[in-house]
């Protein structure tokens, strides 16, 4: 009898358990991962309360996911920004790991057929249904084509068929596929966009929202309008001095700005910026409204992010070549099961760490060539960061370029560049200083056009004797990160490491036109 009656509660305590554990052949997760192409992360509510950006959606998925206020991309050793961007997202390598990155497969820093380690070539495995739409070209072709389903054009018009309403439409197209075939495997959608990066082809009512027009005369400014988004607090009419890649695409031919920097250009740019935005939020809602019909909506991990950030007249800058917050950084937002509503945290993250987490909480297995790091311990609330130290890279211009490393509150960007004639230092503490003002900001000209007043101590700190441990302290962990990632560059106060800069590395030229998309 007794025998029996332990027989019987195993048998009821089984139970239980079966009922409380997901079934996970049928209740996988879906992930709709978004990725926009350009955008500060200070552009959003969620990020810059104070900013114009109407994106009801995506400030719902704020509300309702996760917002990281820490996420960064490693770098670019190119002009195009996007591509190894895009590379780093798909494989989980870092910058100088990359298939693509100077040097790497001759030294073997990358394993060969990297494409069947990527997000789709993983997910295809792990019997997940997966579907792209997104800009083509400036990516990472030998993964895109691996998605089962491929929708891909650079939709950059004012128009729906030449929009952003073109991608909306693909993956609204393929969840009705979907439906009718009663297909059960869980999807992956990367749902990605062409805006807004330039041109910033806005629809005739969401310019007027914002005060901006598609303006195409080169030989003058727009005019200014009352709607269109103030300058950012952190303008500047010009960078103090030359960011060290001459005839920067982004720098001087973006259509609308070439090298124009005054508050109606940039302003009149922010509204295209914004109208394209919007336009890609209205987007976002109609995929999550048709996921809620479908049932979907509560099993999608969804993912918000861009591929880098954005300059537009911060810092004088217009491109994505620079290493301030406002381009280093990126706006992620994560919502799904077990994250908690209107959750924030710093992170510390990078884009390579996409692949890692998407795996994770999908509990399939990363591939080897992986080195992403999950930041689904972040996303339960378990622990606050990843990683402690972040380093960024640009040199697509004059090598070695500029590098930043950040810890804490404190950061440091170096710049070497135009065959040694810039070799600057910056040190900020980002928490005392987060817009990263330079003494150019106190410029009572500047003051006048922002409105903005820096205090005494918002400003670059690298040559107060103060700050001269920690500016060392911050000069070592940079080499060590450097060292760390094998750059195959060193910066001028650094030991050369008896490096050679790799031969296929591109000279710097007179008139370059690098980084189209
Ligand atoms: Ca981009």
């Amino acid at each position: 009898m007794k025998h029996l009656s332990f027989l019987r509660v195993l048998v009821s305590l089984t139970l239980l358990a079966s009922l409380a554990a997901p079934t996970i052949a049928a209740e996988r997760p879906n992930i709709l991962f978004i990725l926009v192409d350009d955008q500060s992360p200070f552009d959003l509510k969620a990020y810059n309360p104070a900013s114009p950006l109407h994106s009801p959606n995506i400030d719902r998925l704020a509300a309702e996911g996760m917002v990281i206020d820490g996420a960064y991309h490693l770098g670019s050793f190119s002009g195009a920004v996007c591509t190894p961007s895009r590379h780093m997202i798909m494989s989980g390598r870092s910058v100088w790991h990359l298939p693509i990155a100077p040097g790497a497969m001759q030294k073997g820093l990358c394993p060969p057929n990297l494409e069947q380690s990527t997000i789709p070539a993983v997910f295809n495995r792990a019997g997940y249904a997966t579907m792209r739409t997104c800009k083509q070209g400036n990516s990472y072709e030998a993964a895109n084509k691996l998605f089962t389903v491929r929708r891909d054009a650079t939709n950059r018009g004012g128009t729906a068929e030449s929009g952003s309403a073109w991608h909306g439409e693909r993956v609204l197209e393929y969840l009705a596929e979907r439906e009718q075939s009663k297909e059960i495997k869980p999807f992956l959608i990367y749902f990605g966009f062409s805006h807004p990066h330039d041109e910033r082809d806005g629809t005739p009512e969401l310019l007027t929202k914002y005060g901006a027009v598609n303006h195409t005369d080169k030989s003058q400014s727009p005019a200014l309008h009352a709607r269109q988004p103030k300058l950012p607090p952190n303008y500047l009419p010009a960078h103090p001095f030359s960011h060290g890649h001459p005839g920067l695409r982004d720098e001087v031919a973006v259509s609308g700005v070439w090298e124009r920097r005054d508050p109606a250009t940039i302003r009149n740019e922010l509204g295209r910026e914004f109208a394209c935005s919007e336009n890609i939020d209205i987007q976002i809602g109609r995929v999550l409204d048709k996921l809620k019909a479908m049932g979907e909506l509560d099993n999608t991990y969804i993912v918000y992010t861009a591929d880098h950030g954005m300059a537009i007249g911060r810092h004088g800058l217009q491109g994505k070549q620079n290493l301030y917050e406002h381009t280093w950084r990126v706006p992620l937002i994560v919502k799904g099961p077990g994250i908690k509503p209107g959750s924030r945290a710093q992170g510390n993250i990078y884009l390579q760490d996409i692949l890692a987490t998407l795996c994770d909480l999908t509990s399939v297995a990363p591939p080897e060539s992986n080195e992403g790091t999950s930041i689904k311990p972040v996303l339960e609330g378990k622990q606050a960061v990843v990683r402690d130290v972040l380093y960024g890279v640009y040199n697509g211009g004059t090598k070695p370029g500029m590098r930043s490393v950040k810890k804490g509150d404190w950061k440091l960007i170096k710049y070497d560049v135009l065959d040694g004639k810039v070799r600057e230092t910056q040190l900020f503490n980002i928490a005392e200083t987060p817009n990263e003002f330079v003494k150019e900001h106190h410029d009572p000209q500047v003051i006048a056009q922002t409105g903005i007043t820096p205090a005494a101590n918002q400003v670059n700190l690298a040559g107060d004797p103060r700050y001269a441990d920690k500016l060392q302290e911050m000069e070592e962990l940079l080499l060590a990160e450097m060292r760390r990632l094998n750059d195959p560059w060193r910066l001028w106060n650094q030991p050369d490491d008896g490096l050679k800069p790799p031969a296929d590395a591109p000279k710097a030229k007179g008139k370059q036109r690098q980084g189209k998309k």
